[in-house]
């Protein structure tokens, strides 16, 4: 099969591969290279990590828009699993001794349910599901056990994963969850981050305060907390070294949304035509609304299913807008969830950070594997080799941008009042010209440009000048160059 062209860094990486590669033919370290090379063509490879019950299952569903993840506390959930497209349904299973093997699986029920046979999790590398749905043609999604409450075995599981302890190749980006700032959380990130083989940087991970819904005890207002906490969060120190922005996500109601059921849609609409104090009553707490009760026309069960799919939060939000008749069918019911649930935001975020950066995260990725691999099984020559890849990271300026941004996050480079328009301009908010530059997405290219010129004057007074420390003349010249280079697009684009 031919593969499409990759662009310009994977590209050079690719060729360096390829020059390697006669040199571990027939040797121990060619599967590794091989992994390598596969690698680089795939889909960018992203992490959900955080504590149990965090919401990583469910909000994995959410993105992929089907209840895929197992989201109690079922022997699935304690494997690390993969979601990779394909072009049909597969789970294979792959132990920590002996061959991988395809499990049975059964979708009858709506969620994919997996026969582990028999195996324990603690005997499992981890789970391979492949699905054809179109969330996962850009992004393999990597499901990873908590850490805490279920015991030592499930921390250790996910802190080898993310620490790429037991296999080279890991996740090329996280997307790390919390919902309160836990010690531990800052640990597990930690862990990602100091790990040899991604050197995992803030440009790699996003936070997510994840069940959001039930700040300040599902009123009406909890999204606006959590996006004001949220925002507290991004500029803590602990967690402006460690991620480029946190944002709040309703997981349960954008997995509700992208799964929800006519017959949901038509009982949640019955309990919004009950009359207004029982209505009120019942939506007043928990207990209220699950209480056995045969006066109404939605059965105890019927009820106690919706609360599961939509929580309070959710099932006030929604009863609401029908009772108002403010939403008409279950299509615009389940706009109604996606929009309150945040996950478009994340969605865009995971699109402007990683997606559009994903050659540069996975042609270093790449290039990391592979300075690792030239240091466990060194063969005749690896010292050019060795060379060669430091001229391609040294020469390629993406690797340098990324670099920069990651010193500014973790703050072993300060440039006091240019840091904040430094970091933009490395792409904090997205590797594209507009966002570099501050500006709107639709902003003309004279606009742009004229912008991108600005900036060139100022990093080069800068790089320039003689009150400039060295630090600062070196970023300079890096943002310099970035001028350049978008000037050179911008010039294309004409
Ligand atoms: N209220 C609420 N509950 C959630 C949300 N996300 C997940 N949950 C519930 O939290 C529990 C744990 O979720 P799960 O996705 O399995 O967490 P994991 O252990 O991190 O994979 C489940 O009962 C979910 O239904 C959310 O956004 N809001
Ligand atoms: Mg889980």
């Amino acid at each position: 099969m031919s593969r499409p062209a990759l662009p310009t860094l994977a590209a050079r990486v690719d060729a360096l591969l390829a020059e390697v590669r006669p040199r571990y033919a027939g040797h121990t370290g060619e599967a590794h290279l091989d992994a390598i090379t596969a690698r680089l063509h795939d889909p960018l490879r992203v992490a959900i990590a955080g504590r149990v019950k965090a919401g990583k299952s469910t909000l994995l569903n959410a993105l992929v828009g089907q209840e895929l993840a197992a989201t109690d506390a079922r022997e699935c959930t304690q494997i690390v699993t993969w979601y990779r497209y394909g072009l049909t349904y597969g789970v294979t299973i792959e132990p920590k001794a002996g061959p991988a093997w395809a499990a049975r699986f059964d979708r009858s029920s709506g969620r994919l349910d997996i026969d582990l046979a028999g195996w324990q999790p603690d005997q499992l590398r981890r789970i391979v599901v492949t699905a054809p749905v179109p969330g996962l043609r850009d992004l393999t999604l990597i499901d990873t056990p908590g850490i805490d409450s279920l015991g030592v075995g499930v921390t250790e599981r996910s802190l080898a994963f993310l620490a790429g302890q037991e296999d080279p190749a890991q996740a090329d980006a996280v997307i790390y969850l919390l919902r309160h700032l836990h010690a531990s959380d800052v640990r597990l990130l930690e862990a990602f981050h100091d790990q040899e083989l991604t050197h995992a940087a803030p440009v790699h991970a996003l936070a997510v305060l994840s069940r959001a819904d039930e700040i300040g005890a599902a009123r009406a207002d909890a999204m606006a907390s959590a996006g004001r906490i949220a925002t507290r969060y991004a500029a803590d120190p602990r967690l402006r070294r460690l991620c480029q922005t946190v944002c709040p996500v309703i997981g349960l109601l954008a997995e509700a949304a992208a799964t929800l059921t006519e017959d949901e849609h038509l009982a949640l609409r019955t309990v919004a035509e009950l009359p207004d104090p029982t209505r009120g009553h019942l939506l007043r707490t928990v207990d209220r609304f699950r209480a056995e009760r045969s006066d109404i026309p939605a059965p105890t069960a019927t009820r106690a299913h919706l609360l599961d799919r939509l929580g309070l939060f959710g099932l006030r939000v929604t009863v609401e807008e029908l009772s108002r008749g403010r939403v008409s069918s279950s299509t615009e019911l389940a706009e109604l969830l996606r929009a309150t649930s945040g996950v478009e935001v994340l969605q865009d975020l995971l699109r402007t950070r990683f997606a559009e950066r994903a050659d540069v995260l996975k042609a270093r990725s790449a290039m990391l594997a592979l300075r690792a691999l030239f240091e466990r099984y060194p063969v005749p020559g690896t010292e050019v080799l060795t060379d060669q890849l430091e001229v391609l990271e040294a020469s390629a300026h993406e690797i340098t941008e990324l670099r920069l941004l990651n010193e500014l996050r973790l703050g072993t480079l300060d440039l006091g009042d240019d840091a904040e328009a430094a970091e933009r301009l490395l792409g904090v908010d997205g590797p594209g010209i507009a966002a570099r530059l501050g500006a709107d997405d639709d902003a003309p290219a004279s606009a742009l440009r004229d912008l991108t010129l600005a900036e060139h004057r100022r990093w080069s007074e800068l790089a320039e000048s003689p009150f400039s420390g060295p630090d600062h003349v070196e970023a300079a010249r890096v943002l310099v160059r970035t001028c350049e280079g978008m000037v050179a697009s911008l010039v294309q684009q004409v």
